[in-house]
């Protein structure tokens, strides 16, 4: 009963639990259950259930680190398989991605990298807090076809505005596609400030990804 595991797996998220959130994950691969649904109907339920207490006071800061660890914990799991299933070899394109400057928010990037790179991409991971200039310089560095940009807070989502303007002022744009994303991230924003894609989660990624590249 995939349900009744993916409710066990939203609630050690709500109770910080790491080594249970692991263990689901094990007992999800074993069962042979996509692993991207795991975490989008399982761990993410759960996080999603911390912000919002967090949001209203109900839980504070070493809740929501304990959170995040246990997400962790899980996603390390789950995401040697969801590499392990990816079946284009084929590169489809480079993408630089990080987080961006200010903003220590790495699950859902790493998640949007890790599938991009699960579905043929070749990634260029630059973690979190990436000071801006490092965009510009390793897209222009290694050639990249899209620079992604996350940002999971409203005040470093701004920043994605400003990578656009210093990519053009480097001469980069608009052969470098920019794609956005992130919790407070909408359409209507990534319109607002020209970037060329933009999806609310990660297999939409790579679904922006590939159209970016002609894929
Ligand atoms: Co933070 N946090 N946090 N936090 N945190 C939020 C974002 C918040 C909404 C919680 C809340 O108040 N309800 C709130 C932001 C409010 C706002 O800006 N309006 C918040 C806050 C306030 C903060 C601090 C300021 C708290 C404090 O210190 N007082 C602080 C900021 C630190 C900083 O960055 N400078 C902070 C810290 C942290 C932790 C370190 C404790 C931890 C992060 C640990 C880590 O990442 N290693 C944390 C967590 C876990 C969260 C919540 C609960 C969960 C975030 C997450 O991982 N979601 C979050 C509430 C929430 O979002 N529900 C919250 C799961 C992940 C899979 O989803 O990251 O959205 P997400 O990624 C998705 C999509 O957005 C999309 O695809 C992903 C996969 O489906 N996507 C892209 C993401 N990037 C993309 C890029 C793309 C395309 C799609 O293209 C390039």
């Amino acid at each position: 009963m995939k349900e009744d595991l993916f409710q066990a797996m939203a609630q050690s998220i709500i109770e910080g639990e790491a080594e249970e959130a692991e263990r689901l994950a094990r007992q999800a691969v074993e069962q042979s259950i996509e692993p991207v649904e795991a975490i989008n109907k399982g761990y993410v339920a759960g996080l999603d259930e911390v912000g919002q207490q967090f949001g209203c006071g109900e839980m504070f800061l070493p809740d929501l680190v304990q959170a995040a660890e246990a997400m962790k914990a899980a996603v390390a799991v789950l995401e040697p398989e969801m590499a392990r299933r990816g079946s284009s070899r084929h590169v489809l394109g480079k993408v630089v991605i990080g987080t961006v400057e200010g903003d220590i928010h790495d699950i859902g990037k790493t998640l949007v990298a890790t599938m991009l790179s699960a579905s043929g991409f070749e990634v260029y991971d630059l973690g979190v807090s990436v000071p801006l200039q490092k965009f510009v310089d390793k897209a222009g560095e290694v050639g990249a076809d899209i620079v992604g940009l996350s940002a999971l807070l409203t005040t470093t989502m701004v920043k994605q505005r400003k990578v656009i303007e210093d990519l053009a002022r480097a001469g980069l744009r608009p052969k470098v596609k920019v794609m956005v994303g992130g919790a407070p991230v909408t359409r209507g924003w990534a319109d607002e400030i020209g970037a060329d894609g933009y999806s609310e989660d990660a297999m939409g990624a790579v679904a922006v990804a590939k159209q970016l590249v002609g894929a």
